[in-house]
């Protein structure tokens, strides 16, 4: 079959609605990279995400072979390593760029703000019962409440990306696009694809921050095929993890080859993963795992956001 995927193929799980894929997507729109979309439902059952991480049921997931990426952050990382030109941080080298995730993290909770404050009435019971699990930390009964301060935080977090655009440069960090670029341009597109008045409304006279978007959107999303997930599955039980062992011998958790942990994020309820260390640095906690759909896979996350228990 053509374009079939083989142990070395980009397969990046994922739904398009979600602004953390479109992190993902835009990433691999930079490089102009060739991979496969799998298409991953917004609520569980994720039956084949399931399988491949062990129990994080979040977007986006990259899988090459039987390595499995959890997280924005280093899917960053990977494709940097894998496709290594051009850069993710063509511009100014060093982790700026990768700092910005949290004030990120930051614009995006305004935006769901927004967002929850006017159009939960309309969301399916179904989705909010779903979304009210995930975010234990959001009361959307107070969604209403809240809207004002959220447009007002939303507004203020924008108004830095025209001042940061204000000397003509195309991209936040100057000609090239990049992680700076990655990390704020999905929650600018996420209002004006959900709610477009009030996108309209809240980045209004800012015309740096208009071109840039445009500039930003014009990067499209590489060359992509979708596969369907059981392909995406006998990728994984046909091949063997590559992560070698590394951990740190300062490790601040005194975290050990082969000790079983459990990995699960610490903003979100996106799930749990327990695992035997193979990985553990200040960037990375990677973990060995077994299904029987895909065999056996190395599950890595990024330390930053994530919560580490012994099991
Ligand atoms: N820090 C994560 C955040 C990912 C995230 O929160 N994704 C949301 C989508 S907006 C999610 O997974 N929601 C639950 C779901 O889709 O099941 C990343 O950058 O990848």
């Amino acid at each position: 079959m053509e374009n079939a995927p083989t142990a070395t193929s980009l397969i990046l799980h994922q739904y398009d609605a979600s602004p953390f894929s479109q992190k993902a997507l835009m990433m691999l729109g930079i490089k102009d990279a060739a991979y496969h979309s799998v298409e991953m439902p917004m609520m569980p059952p994720k039956d084949a995400v399931m399988a491949l991480t062990g129990g994080y049921r979040g977007t986006p997931v990259l899988q090459v072979g039987s390595d499995v990426y959890v997280d924005s952050q280093l899917i960053a990382r990977e494709l940097d390593r894998l496709l290594p030109e051009p850069s993710l941080v063509p511009v100014v080298h060093g982790a700026m760029e990768r700092m910005m995730v949290r004030w990120a993290d930051a614009f995006f909770r305004n935006g769901l703000g927004v967002v929850l404050g006017v159009a939960l009435p309309f969301w399916p019971e179904e989705f909010r019962k779903d979304r009210e699990q995930l975010f234990p930390d959001i009361d959307f009964n107070a969604a209403a409440e809240n809207l004002a301060q959220a447009r007002t935080q939303y507004r203020a977090h924008a108004s830095l990306l025209e001042e940061q655009l204000q000397d003509g440069r195309p991209f936040l960090m100057g000609g090239r696009a990049g992680l700076a670029d990655v990390q704020a341009w999905p929650f600018t597109w996420m209002l004006r694809q959900n709610l477009p008045d009030q996108a309209a409304a809240l980045l209004a006279g800012f015309p740096a921050l208009h071109a840039w978007e445009a500039r930003c959107a014009a990067i499209g999303h590489g060359k992509r095929t979708e596969l369907p997930p059981a392909d995406a599955l006998a990728v994984a039980l046909a091949s063997a993890p590559l992560t070698a062992e590394q951990v740190d011998p300062a490790d601040v958790q005194g975290l050990q080859a082969g000790q079983t942990v459990a990995v699960t994020p610490d903003d979100t309820r996106r799930g749990e993963v327990v695992g035997q260390v193979v990985v553990a640095t200040p960037t990375r906690i990677a973990l060995r795992r077994e299904h029987p759909a895909v065999g056996e896979v190395v599950v890595h996350f990024p330390r930053l956001g994530y919560r580490i228990t012994t099991v």
